[in-house]
């Protein structure tokens, strides 16, 4: 199988990480929807990364899509829990951490637009949604091992993919001074060679 991704993408890196916990082997494909001539749009009609391309060509989006898929195809360290109370909060953290990445990743968009186009109330209207996000983490969190309890799961890749994307993009929000509990999720994950090997690069 193939995945279709940028290497700066946290759905994509969330991808990676499953991927590589899960020890399943594919082709990476580097292609920017940015790009005037990306191909993306023609795997995935939204026009966004990531995309997963299967043997048969049939293609999979977006990154919740894919790691549902994967944890299928492989018994291999499961990623998402069977009893669907358990399922349900994991999916939770994941739409939590997604929603802190969407919305750093329209503030950086935004920021890109000529000064004079840029709107300020909706810049504010996106850091909002951040800060909230990075408190609402830091408090479910508290002093739990992992973000669901005792077991390393999707909920923590998915934290860890928006804090990394947070570093990249906003490296001037301190969250790891106002949320020390986040920081030391975040050092522990940062030693599995699944994040190790997926930290974006800068841009
Ligand atoms: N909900 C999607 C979000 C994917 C997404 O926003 N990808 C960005 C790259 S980080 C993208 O492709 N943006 C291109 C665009 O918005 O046109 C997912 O989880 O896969």
């Amino acid at each position: 199988m193939k995945l279709i991704m940028t290497p700066t993408s946290p759905y994509a890196r969330k991808v990676r990480i499953v991927l590589a916990e899960k020890r399943i082997e594919y082709e990476q494909v580097i292609d920017s929807p940015w790009d005037a001539n990306s191909h993306v749009p023609d795997f995935n009609p939204l026009g966004m990364v990531p995309v997963l391309v299967l043997d048969d060509d049939h293609t999979l989006f977006d990154s919740r899509v894919i790691v549902e898929y994967l944890d299928t195809v492989s018994p291999v360290s499961q990623l998402i829990p069977k009893d669907s109370r358990q399922r349900l909060a994991v999916r939770r953290w994941e739409a939590l951490a997604d929603g802190i990445s969407d919305a750093a990743a329209a503030i950086f968009v935004e920021r890109k637009r000529p000064e004079s186009q840029q709107s300020h109330e909706w810049i504010v209207r996106q850091d909002q949604k951040v800060f909230r996000g990075l408190e609402a983490m830091s408090e479910e969190l508290g002093e739990k091992n992992w973000c669901t309890g005792e077991f390393f799961n999707l909920s923590d890749i998915a934290v860890g993919c928006a804090l990394g994307y947070l570093d990249l993009r906003f490296p001037e929000i301190e969250w790891r001074k106002a949320h020390p509990v986040l920081a030391r999720l975040a050092d522990k994950l940062s030693q599995k060679p699944s994040f190790k090997d997926t930290v974006p690069p800068a841009s």
